[in-house]
């Protein structure tokens, strides 16, 4: 192998980066160009971000969960484009943001706290939390977290910390 992958490139990461990404990505896919999203997540600085997982299903265009080594670069490539919390909070949103309309839902807030919450917490529970949540942070009441109260709520539960992830 190896050919195929003499066509890559990033805006965003030093050739340096790149190489070390590439060594990653091949250690992981067997080189075969295609790794599995779960391997991915098994990389110690992959481990228990919470975005990433989301982050990955969005890549992952055809939805077979597997992501080929430029796809892997772009999620890294986002990472990197990372200085700031509020760059965290606008990735973070537009994560969240399904339909992109530019407000969390209660439905999108709910999909969004089963991914970082985990298979472990039941959908009632899950529910509660989102009621709790809209009820604090909804400051405007229309149901719906806009960019700003968003960010209140990721200041108060300080996802900031985990939401951090060094590029290699
Ligand atoms: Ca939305
Ligand atoms: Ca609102």
């Amino acid at each position: 192998m190896g050919s195929g992958y003499s066509q890559l490139s990033s805006q965003h990461l030093t050739k340096e980066q790149l190489q070390r990404v590439e060594q990653k990505f091949k250690r992981l896919s067997g080189g075969d160009g295609q790794a599995s999203i779960e391997d991915i997540l098994l990389l110690p600085e992959l481990a228990g971000n919470p975005l990433v997982p989301r982050m990955f299903e969005l890549l992952d265009d055809d939805g077979d969960g597997f992501l080929t080594l430029q796809e892997f670069i772009k999620a890294i490539e986002w990472f990197g484009t990372i200085k700031t919390a509020d760059d965290m909070y606008r990735l973070a949103f537009t994560l969240y943001d399904l339909d992109a309309d530019g407000c969390i839902s209660a439905q999108e807030l709910f999909s969004m706290l089963q991914q970082l919450l985990g298979e472990g917490v039941g959908d009632q529970q899950l529910e509660r939390v989102v009621q709790a949540t809209m009820l604090q942070y909804d400051t405007d009441g229309d149901w719906r977290l806009d960019f700003r109260e968003f960010v209140a709520l990721m200041n108060r539960v300080d996802l900031y910390g985990k939401f951090t992830f060094t590029v290699c």
